[in-house]
Parts: structure tokens; C-alpha cells; sequence
């Protein structure tokens, strides 16, 4: 029998993990002969309604999931942990500015990436979604001194999957149809969904739609302000669909991309010239053996190069409201 995957998450009482841990239970985030151990943490105000999530878990008799551990302890709930998904966070409340965001969930990263540092198993996997999600991994990382920084990424699979569908219909293809999607930066309203490098049936995304001013405006603008559009019709944010990236991003970390690639944030080493250390959204392949490389080589023109500073820019600024939690 495999040894089960201990699969950490955190916010599991909240909206995402409602429709996130149902689907990775059934083996749609590691595979169908991927058995699974599930780590749930929640503060202690969300236990009881995690309770009630673990009797729906077991109401569903997976037979994947050999175990559901639960805690308000990140120490233990961390402990052995193969994969983290980091969700869990305070939301934006009203009139709250970004800057107010970061601040009250920064402590929150930094004893989380603390306690994965010191609990979590060698081969560590770690996605943060909780917003900002980039400034997140970031105090998260500086926090976990132990672990290699690459193990920590951000989420912009849901910004990328926005991208596919807009351009795929635009396009009058199928979602299938859309390659190599590289969603640049922050996942803020200032990311940058690089068409000219996403692929149509095998054509750059600006020659087969050939409308580079619907390419700038509207799909630009449809894809960075998508979340604020969901709230609006929905009265609640973004939940399923952001379940689904998170499960589409640590599965093709895992799995692999092959020549295809993807969104992930993760630690800049300088390339493209992005400020050194920012998580920091890139198109990424991933090798299936846990590894993943940002792609390289790619032409760059003006108008990326300047929407690529514009979000470089926010997330240095969103580095040093939290200079403190950096160690
Ligand atoms: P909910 O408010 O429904 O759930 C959040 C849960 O986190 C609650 O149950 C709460 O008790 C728990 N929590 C709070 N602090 C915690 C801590 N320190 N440790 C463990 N659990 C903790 O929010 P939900 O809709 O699930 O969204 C979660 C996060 O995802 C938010 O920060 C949200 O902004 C972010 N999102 C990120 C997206 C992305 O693309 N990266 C898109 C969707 C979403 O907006």
C-alpha cells in the first residue's frame, strides 16, 4: 500500500476548503491511487463548524482519505505534512485599506511559516491563497529559515484559468485549445496576463484574436477585476473556483506540466528583472519529480515590460509594509 500524503490546509472551515477538501478527498488534486491524510486547521472560533465539515468528509466514505486530523494548533496540524495549503485568513472588511489587509494577516504567516518550519515533513510543498496572497508566501518563507525558499508559492492559477476561458471564448475555441498562460506579478488588479506568449492552437494569442485593443482593454480589465465582478453578483467572493485553482496548482506541481506552462508566484531570483526576493507571478514548467523552473527566454516587449514594473512595483511596496515580519 502507498504511504499517504498528509495534505495540510488551513481555513478549513471557510468557503473555499467547502468545495476544495471534497475534491482533493476524491482524488482529483494527486490522482485516484493517491491514498490521502487530511490536516485541517482552523482558529478556534471556526472548530465547531470544522466538525461539521469532517462529518460531511466522513459522510462521503472516500476511499482515498485513510485519515482527518484536525487542530487550532498550527504546530500539529503542520506536523508531517507533505503538501500545505495555505487559505486561512482574515478578510477584507470594510473600508479596511490593502495596507491594513497585510498587517493584520501578516503575524498570521509568520507563525504559520514557523511552524512548518519546524513540523512539517523534508519534501514540504507549500501554496498560500489567503490575500495577499504573494506578501503572504513571502513572510511565511523568511519565517521557515529550514526549508528550501522554492517550496513556497502563491496562488495566480485563478487568474491564468479567468484568462483561458476569456480568451477561448473571444477566439471561438474551447478552453483546451489555450496553452502556455503566464499571469505576471501580484494577484492584485496590477497582474499581468501576458498574451503575447499564451498560445491559441498553437498561435500567439495576439495574432489569432488580432484585436490588440481588445487584447489591452477589456480582456486586461475583465481578467484583474473578475473578483470584485463575482462579488458583485454573488454577494460572496470567488470560492469554488478558487478551490479548483489551488487543486489545479499543486496538482501540475506535482504531477507535471511537460512543455505546457502555468502560473505559479514564487521566489524571483531577478529574472526578467523583477525585484530579487518578491513572490512573484512567472509562467513556470513544472518536472513531475517536484521541481519546477521559470521559463526562460522569452521576448519581452514594451508594453509587458512596463506592466511588469507597474506590478513589481506594488508588491515591492507591499514588501516594505511587513519589513518587519522579514527575518
Ligand atoms: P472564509 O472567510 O470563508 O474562510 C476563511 C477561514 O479561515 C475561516 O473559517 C477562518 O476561521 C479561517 N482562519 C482565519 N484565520 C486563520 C488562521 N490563522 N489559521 C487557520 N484558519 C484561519 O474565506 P474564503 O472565501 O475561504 O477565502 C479565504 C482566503 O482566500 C481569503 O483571504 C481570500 O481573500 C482568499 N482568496 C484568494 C484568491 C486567490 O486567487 N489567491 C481568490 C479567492 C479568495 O478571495
Amino acid at each position: 500500500m502507498t504511504t499517504p500524503v498528509r495534505v495540510a490546509v488551513t481555513g478549513a472551515a471557510g468557503a473555499i476548503c467547502y468545495s476544495m477538501l471534497f475534491r482533493i478527498a476524491a482524488g482529483e488534486m494527486l490522482g485516484k491511487n493517491t491514498p490521502i491524510i487530511l490536516q485541517l486547521i482552523e482558529i478556534p472560533p471556526g472548530m465547531k463548524a470544522l466538525e461539521g465539515v469532517v462529518m460531511e468528509l466522513d459522510d462521503c466514505a472516500f476511499p482515498l482519505l485513510q485519515g482527518i486530523e484536525i487542530s487550532d494548533d498550527p504546530n500539529k496540524g503542520f506536523a508531517g505534512a507533505n503538501i500545505a495549503m495555505l487559505v486561512g485568513g482574515r478578510p477584507r472588511g470594510a473600508g479596511m485599506q490593502r495596507a491594513d489587509l497585510i498587517k493584520i494577516n501578516g503575524p498570521i504567516f509568520e507563525g504559520q511559516g514557523k511552524a512548518i518550519n519546524d513540523n512539517a515533513a523534508d519534501d514540504i510543498k507549500v501554496v498560500v491563497v489567503g490575500n495577499p496572497c504573494n506578501t503572504n508566501a513571502l513572510i511565511a518563507m523568511h519565517n521557515a529559515p529550514d526549508v528550501p525558499r522554492q517550496r513556497f508559492t502563491a496562488m495566480t492559477r485563478l487568474d491564468q484559468n479567468r484568462a483561458m476561458t476569456q480568451l477561448a471564448r473571444k477566439a471561438g475555441v474551447g478552453v483546451d485549445k489555450i496553452s502556455n498562460v503566464g499571469i505576471w506579478g501580484n494577484h492584485s488588479a496590477t497582474m499581468y496576463p501576458n498574451f503575447y506568449d499564451i498560445q491559441i492552437a498553437g498561435k500567439s494569442a495576439d495574432k489569432a484574436i488580432a484585436d490588440e485593443a481588445w487584447l489591452k482593454g477589456d480582456f486586461l480589465k475583465t481578467v484583474s477585476t473578475r473578483g470584485g465582478a463575482i462579488i458583485a453578483a454573488r454577494g460572496a467572493s470567488s470560492a469554488a473556483s478558487a478551490g479548483n485553482a489551488a487543486i489545479d496548482h499543486i496538482h501540475d506541481w506535482v504531477k507535471g506540466t511537460g512543455e505546457n506552462f502555468v502560473s505559479m508566484a514564487v521566489p524571483s531570483n531577478g529574472e526578467y528583472g523583477v525585484s530579487e526576493g518578491l513572490i512573484f507571478g512567472y509562467p513556470v514548467r513544472c518536472d513531475g519529480k517536484g521541481g519546477y523552473k521559470i521559463v526562460e527566454g522569452l521576448d519581452l516587449n514594451d508594453f509587458s515590460k512596463e506592466k511588469i514594473k507597474a506590478t513589481d512595483a506594488e508588491l515591492s511596496e507591499e514588501r516594505s509594509f511587513v519589513a518587519d515580519l522579514l527575518k
